[in-house]
C-alpha cells in the first residue's frame, strides 16, 4: 500500500468544531496524526422532515430559474464487473476485487448543479444542514462519552471550508488544519458569508449533507446510487481500468483535481482552484461528466473499511454478488464513534496523485451523513424501466 488510509483530503466536522472550541482531547484522539477525525452528526430523518414541512416561506434565489434545467439521466445498461482495485494506489478499503452484477439504472450525467439545487430550494423551502445550528444531542453521540458541549456560538450554522494550512502538515499537532469550521458557509456561500454562487450556477452544489442529498432525491423522484452502481457507472464500460478514462496517468486535461503541492500550492493548471462548471472535462464512455474529481459524491452504502473483505468472506469463490447495497454496520477508523458513516466516491478538486489519488474509480471515503463540506456534492439515480423489446 503506497499511501496509508489516513491520507484523505476529506475533513470531519466534529473535530473541526471541537478544535474551534479548544477541546484538544478530541483532536489528539486515536485516529492518528492526520486531518482525519470524527465528524458531526445528522439531525434525525424526523427532524429533517419537520424542517422540510414547517418552513413558512420558501427562499427564492433570484435569476436562477430561467437557467434551470432538470438533470439529464443517462441509461446505464447494467452488467458484471470487478469492483475494487489491486493497483499500487489502492488502499486497504478497495481490496479485494470481487465480481459484482448490477441491474440497469439511470444516473444523472453530471453532479447536481447549483441551478438544479436552487430549483429544489425554491419549491420546497428546504433548509440545508449547514444552515441550521448543530444539534448537540446528535453531535454528542459521535464523540467520546463525557465530551463537554461546545459553546452555543460555536454550534451556530456553518460548514467546513478548505483553507490551505499554515503549520507543517506532517506535524501531528497540525491536525485538520485545512478544514475550517466556517459560520455562514453553506451552498449559497461556498467560502463563507462573503462569498456567493452568482457566477457558479452551472457548478456542482457543495455543502450538502447526505440528508440534504436525500431530500433533493425525494423531491425529484430519484435516489442516491449504491456504491456498486456508482462504480459501475464511473468505469464507463472499461474493464479493470484505474481511472474513468483508462490507465493513462492523470493530467490537467482529464478532470478537475489539484496540481501543485497539496495542500499549500494549487497551480490550477486545469483552470480551476475550486469547483468547475460541470461538463468542462470530457465525459467517460457512458457520457458521464466529472465522475473523477470536481466534487465528491454521496452514495447510500454505509462505510466499512473492511466492507469488501467481509463481502468476499461470505461467498463462494467465483460467486457474483448481485446488486450489493453495502454493509449493515459501520467501521470507519476516521470516525471511530460515528454509527452511520456513508460512502463518498470520485474525489474532488482537492485530490492530488501524490496525496490521496481519490479520483480513481475504486477510491472510497467514509463521512458522517450530516457533514457538509466545500468539496462534496452528489449525483442521482433512478431505477430503469423494464426493457421493452419491440418499442416502435
Ligand atoms: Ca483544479
Ligand atoms: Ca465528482
Ligand atoms: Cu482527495
Amino acid at each position: 500500500m503506497r499511501y496509508p488510509i489516513q491520507r484523505m483530503c476529506g475533513g470531519l466536522l466534529a473535530l473541526a468544531i471541537f478544535s474551534v472550541a479548544g477541546a484538544s482531547e478530541l483532536s489528539t484522539s486515536d485516529t492518528g496524526p492526520s486531518m482525519d477525525a470524527p465528524c458531526c452528526t445528522a439531525p434525525s430523518v424526523a427532524a429533517r422532515l419537520a424542517s422540510y414541512t414547517t418552513t413558512d416561506e420558501p427562499r427564492v434565489l433570484k435569476s436562477t430559474q430561467r437557467r434551470f434545467s432538470a438533470p439529464k439521466m443517462i441509461h446505464i445498461p447494467g452488467g458484471e464487473f470487478r469492483m475494487g482495485s489491486v493497483d499500487e494506489l489502492a488502499r486497504f478499503d478497495e481490496r479485494p476485487m470481487h465480481m459484482v452484477r448490477v441491474d440497469p439504472f439511470l444516473i444523472s450525467e453530471t453532479e447536481i448543479t447549483n441551478a438544479q439545487f436552487a430549483r429544489f430550494i425554491d419549491e420546497t423551502g428546504y433548509v440545508t444542514t449547514a444552515e441550521r445550528p448543530v444539534d448537540w444531542e446528535e453531535l454528542k453521540k459521535q464523540v467520546p462519552p463525557g465530551t463537554p458541549k461546545p459553546p452555543d456560538e460555536v454550534l451556530a450554522p456553518g460548514s467546513l471550508v478548505f483553507m490551505p494550512p499554515e503549520g507543517d502538515v506532517n506535524d501531528p499537532a497540525a491536525n485538520l488544519s485545512w478544514w475550517q469550521w466556517t459560520h455562514g458557509a453553506d451552498w449559497r456561500h461556498p467560502e463563507g458569508p462573503d462569498s456567493n454562487i452568482t457566477d457558479r450556477m452551472d457548478h456542482p452544489v457543495v455543502h450538502v449533507s447526505f440528508e440534504d442529498a436525500k431530500a433533493y432525491c425525494e423531491w425529484f423522484g430519484a435516489r442516491l446510487p449504491t456504491e456498486a452502481e456508482w462504480e459501475f457507472a464511473a468505469r464507463g464500460g472499461l474493464i479493470n481500468a484505474i481511472n474513468p478514462w483508462g490507465n493513462e496517468p492523470i493530467s490537467p486535461k482529464h478532470a478537475n483535481t489539484w496540481q501543485g503541492t497539496f495542500p499549500r500550492q494549487n497551480t490550477a493548471e486545469d483552470g480551476f482552484v475550486r469547483t468547475s462548471p460541470v461538463k468542462t472535462f470530457a465525459p467517460n464512455d457512458y457520457g458521464l461528466y466529472d465522475v473523477a474529481g470536481n466534487v465528491w459524491e454521496w452514495t447510500t452504502d454505509l462505510y466499512r473499511i473492511d466492507a469488501y473483505a467481509q463481502r468476499v468472506e461470505a461467498i463462494q469463490v467465483d460467486t457474483v454478488i448481485e446488486n450489493p447495497t453495502g454493509p449493515e454496520t459501520v467501521n470507519d477508523p476516521r470516525n471511530p464513534n460515528a454509527p452511520d458513516s456513508r460512502v463518498q466516491r470520485g474525489g474532488s478538486f482537492l485530490c492530488h496523485d501524490s496525496y490521496c489519488a481519490s479520483y480513481r474509480v475504486s477510491a472510497r471515503m467514509g463521512c458522517t451523513p450530516d457533514t457538509s463540506m466545500s468539496h462534496v456534492g452528489f449525483r442521482i439515480v433512478r431505477d430503469a424501466a423494464p426493457q421493452q423489446e419491440n418499442t416502435p
